[in-house]
């Protein structure tokens, strides 16, 4: 065979067949490969090095499971803030340790049962599991004298009675031949146990600070004004935490100050700390935290000074300046129509209507506004011209959400009297039922989808599983009976958002699927198929056990409090967000702990556990859109 010719292109001839003789022995394979290889000009081969390398790396680079990887190291929280046009979150940065396997240790047979985990869309299933993560830890049983000064109408005198009847029979198991009963699982001291878990992260390594980062056992300031701490005043008093209570309230009083330089949004202070401190004050009777309400209260009213009387997003509760972001004189529609039951109630204790003026103006003009659709609104308002802005885009999810969730609640809130927040409210259903409400494939599943244009998109965000809840308690407020069996409807479909995923959790966002021949009904987007530890399942299936007595929807809340345990739970304290649902073997931790896993699921996982409906009777209390429990005025009854 003649040397080739040095051309810039590669020629292979095949000796073998040309001599009629085959030999495909493996030595003679591997000399007459060698071979062809030496005959090649090093530009050849250089050529032929270099595809294989870029194959090489294209190929690592696209498996998910390395992109997921990445994403989890790198990632700092994309866009968390639900209704804020884009929160500033600074970080304090952390010595990284260990960013790899967060979870708590696990066990040679959960190992095993991993393993074993089949991957791929799952079928329509229950997953409901045998098991609580249940620690040892055991609950104080000694009540302090003088604790609980003005106890939620002696509900909790009632409650531990009532706990011994909250606990779960386990079928028996078969294991290793034997059979035997498994021991009695006591779901409200599971969900004690999560809260002392986290709050073990949190004092440790975040005492006082806004969020704690449980991976690098650092924390994150957002406002530095101890979110998480405030956000859970209510929970531990409601779950009876005693010694942890006295130790945040020590806290309060010694620590906490709002005469600070710094910028604050004014719906997610409202919602958490103000109306943090304002629940504590009715669970507690202690005025410390009333003084902190009306000093925060008083501190984020410069938001309102604006030409059209729509609140600014941002407020230096220092200087008393406000401002919209940098980018944008918007506001979102969900935070200026979701701060009313809290400055309402302020108003209320202090006798000072300044701060139900402000609230009940946005609502007036909000209720007249052009743009809306079938009572639905936008997302976005101009708080110069007072007017929506990025007309035609509909959603129930993120930036609107809470608009609907506080027209029923204002309404219950007030005694049921102001009957443009009920109008609007029920126009906005018969808007959601027109434009929005849908059925999935193959399992037809209800969903509430967005419209953006005229254009419909089977996009539903895990925001909007408030909903159930919300048309609950409508119902259960007298509102038709049609609004119970729409609840129960999605509440099914929230319950599969968690059930259809590898880890039990659902992802932030879902798209469903609508053409016939689908094979499931939930789709999710690599980009969406994170879970931040949000509450709005627990709490729907919260109102509907309370409504229904169904019990089903508290063993679907147990799955799902298990899951929370088995994927989020951070063995040196705390529980963190996760990048991705879909992969049990590799959630990827985002290090953060939001302060509503404290303020609003835990506090919902626990009353959904209770059977004491007179602890927080939905009859006395109306809850905020961050669970705080706010009174109903009583002189609307
Ligand atoms: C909370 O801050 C509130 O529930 C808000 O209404 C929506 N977002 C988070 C929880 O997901």
């Amino acid at each position: 065979m003649n040397p080739p010719s040095r051309t810039d292109f590669v020629s292979l001839t095949l000796t073998g067949q040309g001599s009629g003789i085959y030999n495909n022995n493996k030595q003679w394979r591997r000399q007459s490969c060698w071979r062809k290889w030496k005959l090649l000009s090093r530009l050849q081969r250089n050529l032929i090095l270099f595809t294989v390398a870029l194959m090489l790396v294209c190929g690592i680079a696209t498996n998910p499971s390395v992109t997921e990887h990445f994403r989890g190291l790198a990632v700092v929280a994309k866009e968390e803030g639900d209704h804020a046009l884009k929160p500033a979150i600074h970080e304090v940065q952390p010595e990284l340790d260990k960013l790899n396997r967060p979870l708590v240790p696990e066990s040679p047979s959960e190992k095993q049962k991993r393993a074993a985990h089949k991957r791929g869309p799952p079928g329509l299933q229950n997953r409901l599991q045998k098991k609580g993560n249940v620690s040892d830890t055991q609950v104080e049983k000694e009540e302090g004298e003088n604790w609980r000064v003005a106890m939620i109408d002696q509900a909790t005198e009632r409650r531990t009675a009532k706990e011994a009847a909250n606990k779960v029979d386990v079928p028996e198991v078969e294991q290793e031949g034997h059979s035997h009963k498994e021991p009695e699982v006591d779901r409200l001291e599971a969900v004690r146990d999560a809260f002392r878990h986290a709050w073990k992260g949190y004092k440790e390594f975040a005492w006082g600070k806004d969020e704690l980062r449980p991976m690098s056992k650092s924390y994150g300031e957002w406002f530095g004004l101890g979110l998480t701490l405030i956000d859970a005043l209510d929970t531990m008093w409601i779950l009876n935490l005693k010694k942890e209570f006295e130790e945040a309230k020590t806290w309060v009083s010694t620590e906490l100050s709002f005469d600070k330089d710094v910028d604050v949004n004014l719906f997610e202070s409202t919602i958490r700390i103000l109306g943090g401190l304002l629940s504590t004050y009715h669970l507690t009777g202690d005025t410390l935290f009333l003084d902190k309400a009306k000093d925060i209260g008083t501190r984020l009213m410069p938001a309102f000074n604006t030409p059209s009387k729509i609140p600014y997003s941002d407020v230096n509760i220092g200087k008393g300046t406000a401002h919209p972001p940098r980018w944008t004189s918007d506001s979102t529609v969900a935070e200026v129509t979701s701060i009313q039951l809290e400055f309402r109630e302020l108003s209320r204790l202090t006798q000072d209507t300044r701060y139900q003026a402000a609230v009940d103006e946005v609502m007036q003009k909000v209720h007249k506004l052009e743009g809306k659709q079938d009572g639905l609104v936008p997302m976005f308002i101009n708080t110069n011209s007072g007017q929506f802005t990025h007309l035609g885009m509909f959603t129930l999810g993120a930036r609107a959400d809470s608009y609907y969730e506080y027209l029923l609640k204002q309404w219950i809130q007030g005694g049921k009297k102001e009957t443009a927040l009920l109008e609007d409210y029920l126009q906005a259903l018969e808007g959601v039922k027109k434009n929005l409400l849908k059925k999935s494939s193959p399992n037809r599943l209800t969903f509430v989808g967005e419209l953006s244009h005229g254009r419909f998109s089977p996009k539903m965000d895990h925001l909007v599983c408030f909903l159930p809840g919300t048309l609950a308690l409508g119902a259960h407020h007298g509102l038709p009976a049609e609004h119970m069996e729409l609840a129960k409807q999605l509440m099914e479909t929230c319950y599969q958002m968690y059930a259809q995923m590898e880890t039990g959790l659902s992802p932030e966002i879902v798209h469903f699927n609508m053409h016939e021949g689908s094979i499931g009904d939930v789709d999710v987007k690599l980009a969406d198929r994170h879970n931040l530890l949000r509450p709005e399942t627990v709490e729907s299936l919260f109102y509907l056990y309370r409504f229904t007595k169904d019990r089903k929807y508290r063993d679907w809340g147990w799955e799902i409090l298990q899951n929370f345990n088995k994927y989020t739970k951070v063995s040196t304290g705390g529980y963190t967000s996760i990048n991705n649902v879909r992969d049990p073997e590799y959630p990827s931790p985002r290090d953060k702990m939001e302060s509503f896993f404290l303020g609003e699921t835990l506090k919902y996982f626990y009353l959904l556990f209770s059977d004491d409906p007179e602890l927080l009777s939905l009859d006395k209390y109306v809850f905020n859109t961050e669970a705080h429990p706010l009174p109903i005025w009583p002189t609307a009854q």
